[in-house]
């Protein structure tokens, strides 16, 4: 496939959007980051904003919740819009490709001043890797970020990199 699709918009939204690398490419310069890193904790590539990928969708007055869903790990997190809406960013480029798998592609959901994990709703286990939907909610939706430390543990012991 040429064009994947790498990002769907769905649930509260006036138009649902599955956007490939080029539509991501194309929302508006005001909502582009070219260079995450001061923001993202050193981490490298080019990112989108959340607020730039509401506007493409049209996202409605009902969204209270924003769901975030990696199906490659089958990982979930459901956070409050309002906490995010205006910072928080998904990174989906480095050097002008698409983000790789190993980088936390195809998009990599960022809060730059999150808290430390499993402090607060807004968390650093928030930051999902392997993002391909977004979805808005009225009320909280799926999650399944570690609860407890052995779960927590857990995760990290499985993930192949881990970098800070
Ligand atoms: N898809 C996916 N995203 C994930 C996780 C995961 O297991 N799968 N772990 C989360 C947790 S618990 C934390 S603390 C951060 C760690 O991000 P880092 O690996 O960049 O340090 O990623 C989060 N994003
Ligand atoms: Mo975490």
């Amino acid at each position: 496939m040429s064009n994947p699709i790498l990002l769907g918009i769905r649930g509260e939204v006036a138009s649902p959007r599955e956007l490939t690398f080029a539509d991501l490419a194309a929302i508006d310069a005001k909502y582009q980051i070219a260079d995450v890193s001061a923001l993202a904790g050193g981490r490298k590539g080019t990112a989108v904003m959340l607020e730039g990928l509401l506007q493409v969708a049209g996202a409605k007055a009902t969204a209270k919740y924003l769901g975030l869903h990696a199906a490659a790990d089958n990982f979930h997190a459901s956070i409050p819009l309002d906490g995010v809406r205006s910072k928080a960013f998904l990174i989906y480029q480095l050097d002008g490709q698409p983000l790789s798998v190993k980088a936390g592609g195809p998009c990599r959901f960022f809060v730059p001043d999150h808290l430390a994990c499993r402090s607060a709703e807004i968390d650093e286990c928030a930051n999902v890797k392997f993002v391909d939907t977004l979805e808005l909610t009225t009320g909280k939706g799926d999650d399944n970020r570690p609860h407890d430390d052995a779960a927590h543990a857990a995760l990290h012991a499985n993930e192949t990199s881990h970098e800070h």
